[in-house]
């Protein structure tokens, strides 16, 4: 199915007098929303392929209808999203659960949809049917040099793919560790798993980057041999300047800090890119802002400065996805969710006044600074939010019009009840 201007303008006309006066008001308080509805214009945020079926956990999964059952199809959907909000205009993929038969024609079906390809991931985590050796042991880090050889070949061929699509970025997650003690010698695991990824490194056109992910536990329970931003930032600094770390927000542990982490890899010149996801527990893999916003948030404050002292693009200058899992929800409502939250907390960050918190910081007025942060995070940017999108060409409300639209109901008549998604 396709969503033509006409139905986001009959969707747009019964609500765009009371849109009018709530953007209003804000106009009247916000003397830079110009500014803001811009960079929210710009600001594209890639969704997952693996995100668009319904996920499960290791006690069941409880299947959706109509999911996308081809790459085709997951394009598709990211299409029906971006037209909804003009802020997803990318999609990211995982080989090979995205089987990419015809790259031409793949790419002229984002194209024609507005989607690029954001970065492409590999997966040595899993045996695939054809597979010669087990990823069981790990891949990347693994004791026997010829398991270590088929991952970066298979990471090789990941780029390669990449390179037909016009991706630009790799992003490597490990499932490699331990879950006893004594079961790896953690140096040996660590160095082999930097002379793999060095001769991954060495694939990488000049115009690419690497994003080394990190994740504190599981699918292993007592080491990861990339399980925090230190050593991932390790592995990037001695790769070099094509490597960077990655953050995903479910990958720490409890009560991290995870916006001084965010601060200090920018500081650096090492922050890559993002998977925005929220959590109670751990990997929840939640709707992003669901249970965090203010986290969230202040995240996002220190982006912006790290960015702004870089002097590098908000919108190009880091890899932003989403990385979530979809269990109770429609995936594609949780996406469009997941994508407001993160606009609605860059727009909050755009709006802390940076000079006056740099002087309360310099007096120590430590009541000031948090009034200064709490201001911008309790202002309503919903209007400004919409009014970005509403400039766009999309919806003023997109998850109502999804419903409005019965959109899943038609890509059940199309597809079919029994569809299962590859992914999470
Ligand atoms: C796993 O926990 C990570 O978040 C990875 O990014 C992984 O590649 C992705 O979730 C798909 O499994
Ligand atoms: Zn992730
Ligand atoms: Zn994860
Ligand atoms: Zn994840």
């Amino acid at each position: 199915m396709k969503i033509h201007n006409q139905d986001i303008e009959s969707h747009n006309a019964p609500r765009i007098a009371k849109h009018q006066r709530a953007f209003q008001y804000i106009r009247s308080e916000v003397p830079e929303v110009e500014a803001v509805i811009e960079r929210l214009q710009q600001f594209q945020i890639a969704i997952p392929s693996w995100a668009l079926g319904t996920g499960g956990t290791r006690f069941g999964r409880f299947s959706g209808k109509g999911e996308p059952g081809t790459l085709e199809q997951k394009i598709e959907d990211v299409g029906l999203l971006h037209a909804l909000n003009q802020s997803s205009g990318a999609i990211s993929l995982h080989i090979p659960w995205d089987n990419v038969d015809d790259a031409t024609k793949v790419k002229e079906l984002a194209s024609s949809l507005g989607l690029s390809f954001d970065a492409v991931n590999s997966n040595t985590f899993q045996d695939q049917d054809a597979q010669e050796l087990s990823y069981k042991f790990g891949s990347l880090h693994h004791v026997d040099p010829a398991v270590r050889k088929q991952a970066v070949q298979h990471n090789i061929d990941v780029i390669n793919r990449g390179i037909e699509l016009g991706s630009k970025s790799l992003t490597v997650w490990l499932a490699d560790g331990s879950s006893f003690p004594g079961q790896l010698n953690f140096r040996e695991a660590f160095q082999n798993t930097l002379s793999s990824l060095q001769e991954i490194y060495a694939h990488l056109p000049e115009d690419w980057k690497l994003f080394v992910e990190y994740k504190a536990f599981e699918p292993f329970f007592y080491s990861m041999t990339i399980g925090d931003w230190g050593q991932s930032l390790l592995l990037a600094n001695k790769l070099g300047p094509k490597a960077y770390t990655l953050v995903d927000l479910g990958h720490h542990l409890p009560n991290a800090n995870i916006e001084q982490i965010v601060s200090l890899l920018l500081m650096e010149g090492k922050l890559g890119g993002f998977h925005f996801n929220d959590s109670k527990y751990s990997d929840d893999d939640l709707t992003a802002g669901s249970i965090k916003p203010y986290q969230l948030f202040l995240i996002f404050n220190e982006l912006i400065d790290g960015l702004d002292h870089l002097g590098w693009d908000h919108a190009t200058g880091l890899g932003w996805m989403i990385d979530a899992s979809h269990n109770m929800k429609d995936p594609l409502v949780d996406l469009l969710q997941s994508v407001e939250a993160i606009q609605i907390a860059y727009a909050q960050a755009l709006l802390v006044n940076r000079s006056a918190l740099k002087q309360a910081q310099a007096k120590n007025d430590v009541v000031g600074a948090q009034e200064i942060l709490q201001d911008a995070f309790r202002t309503d940017v919903r209007p400004i939010v919409a009014e970005a999108r509403l400039r766009s060409g999309a919806a003023l409300q997109p998850v109502r019009m999804f419903n409005d639209l019965e959109i899943r109901k038609r890509l059940i008549e199309e597809r079919g009840e029994n569809t299962v998604a590859t992914g999470l």
